[in-house]
């Protein structure tokens, strides 16, 4: 039986529909030898996300606000939601095939995963369940970032370059929940549909501004910045840039990858190695910045090739547009 023409659906020119998990599940296919489990691990990370954005909406209501009245192992007070959103992660990713180990900020150990071991490979998993919680009791962005690296030793693998990310991203809870997502193969943008439930893909091989106006850093310490810094703002300031700072490195990165310039986070008097953690925030961030044609520095080099020695180490973070992040390194070099 043949079929009337009128109805076949026309399907040229509609705008297309693709999930995360089926952007991932293509881009894993094209690796050789893929097992799925990086998809398997993505697609962990975007149920936790989903979880975490429905308890922020609801915050508040629910009562998730406030201190926990504990300390994590950086000696920083503990927000409910911090815990509520590392309690999440490490149990969707703690029973997925393909995680060896997993690191979070809020935990001051690395959690060595037993999963049943399916032959493919496996990785480990590195997150800031809730970065710039401090925005929460006012209702303000905050974020997820996550680092994924091959692991098929476990632990001894962990401390490796940021270079050998095989994958890294966050997801800004904001105005929408947003997953930015890299597998090497470019930045991707999603955006949370929650009426379907689903993140659907609405940004791909995204490109940063060579250049841009802006500067993202926190102004008040600027006194006890190092002088190629303080010379590089003051430049700025004579050059009608604008300042942008949420507090929350996940909305300041955001900015800067979708507007250009620059977000810093320097040495100061009171952080000597700057405030951020090289292995769940700095280096993610800094292989997304590369991924969309931007730069990241620690301010004397690549952040992406520094040899980590310890999970929670902290490190300068310059990063942004290659015009603004280039200026400020030539600075701190002759100053
Ligand atoms: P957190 O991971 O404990 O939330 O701290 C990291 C946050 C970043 O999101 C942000 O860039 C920075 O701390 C803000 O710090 P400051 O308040 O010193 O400017
Ligand atoms: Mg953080």
């Amino acid at each position: 039986m043949s079929i009337p023409a009128s109805a076949v659906i026309p399907l040229l020119g509609q705008p297309s529909f693709v999930t995360l998990q089926s952007h991932v599940l293509s881009e894993e296919r094209r690796q050789p030898g893929h097992s799925g489990n990086l998809s398997w691990i993505i697609s962990a990370l975007a149920i936790a996300a989903k979880t975490i954005a429905a308890r922020l909406k609801n915050a508040g209501i629910e009562d998730v606000l406030g201190e926990i009245g504990t300390q994590n192992v950086q000696g920083e007070r503990q927000q409910k939601l911090d815990v509520i959103a590392n309690h999440l992660l490490i149990q969707l990713l703690g029973t997925r095939e393909g995680v060896a180990v997993i690191g979070s900020e809020e935990n001051d150990e690395l959690l060595l995963v037993e999963t049943e071991a399916n032959g493919g490979q496996r990785y480990a998993v590195l997150f800031d369940p809730l970065d710039g919680s401090a925005n929460l009791d006012v209702g303000g962005s905050v974020g997820t970032i996550f680092s994924i690296f091959d692991a098929p030793k476990g632990t001894e693998q962990v401390l490796q370059t940021g270079r050998r990310q095989v994958a890294a991203g966050y997801v800004l809870y904001s105005s929408s929940t947003i997953f930015v997502l890299t597998t090497g193969l470019g930045v991707h943008l999603f955006v949370l549909d929650t009426a379907v439930g689903a993140f659907i893909r609405v940004q791909q091989h995204l490109r940063m501004p060579a250049s841009g106006t802006i500067y993202s850093v926190n102004e008040a310490n600027a006194a006890s910045f190092p002088p190629g810094y303080q010379t590089y703002l003051a430049q700025c300031r004579d050059a009608g840039f604008s300042s942008r700072y949420a507090g929350a490195m996940v909305a300041d990165v955001h900015r800067v990858l979708i507007k250009g310039g620059v977000f810093m986070y320097p040495p100061t008097a009171k952080a000597p190695q700057g405030k951020l953690r090289l292995m769940y925030e700095a280096n993610p961030m800094a292989m997304l910045i590369e991924q969309a044609g931007g730069m990241a520095s620690t301010g004397r080099q690549p952040i992406l090739d520094l040899v980590p020695d310890e999970l929670h180490q902290r490190v300068p973070v310059v990063l942004g547009s290659t015009g603004n992040v280039q200026a400020l390194l030539d600075l701190l070099k002759s100053a």
